[in-house]
């Protein structure tokens, strides 16, 4: 059913604690752990409990899941004192999204370029 864990899915472990990593924040409803492959000093997920694939299945599926996901990345940059920070969604492996479950990344702790590469 749409948004039920995917037992093949890495970031559905990460949510239910079968695999480890560095957690920073949980809600009832998200995730929010740091990146194993860092690309800023702060470099955090977040991610919905709830399985889709990409922002935009989560968005038309699950709006209430991806309002909290995306409130949450506020609560995590405060928690980590970041006052100048970017939020991305990459979506579809031409975009460079490797994991198939929705998450924002979280980067701060460095200056940012723009356009991003
Ligand atoms: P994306 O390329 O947008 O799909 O981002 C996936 C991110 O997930 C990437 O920056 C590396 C991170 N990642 C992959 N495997 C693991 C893992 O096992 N643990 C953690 N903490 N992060 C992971």
């Amino acid at each position: 059913m749409a948004g039920e864990p995917q037992n093949d899915c890495l970031f559905c472990k990460i949510a239910a604690g079968h695999i480890p990593a560095t957690i920073v924040r949980e809600t009832e409803t998200t995730v929010a752990f740091r990146d194993i492959n860092p690309q800023a000093p702060t470099h955090i997920l977040v991610i919905p409990k709830v399985h889709y694939e990409n922002a935009a299945t989560l968005a038309a599926e699950a709006p209430q899941a991806a309002a909290d996901v995306l409130r949450e990345t506020a609560e995590v940059a405060a928690g980590e004192k970041l006052d100048s920070y970017r939020i991305v969604f990459n979506t579809g492996s031409g975009a460079g999204q490797t994991v198939f479950h929705a998450h924002a990344h979280i980067l701060g702790g460095r200056g940012m370029q723009w356009p991003p590469g």
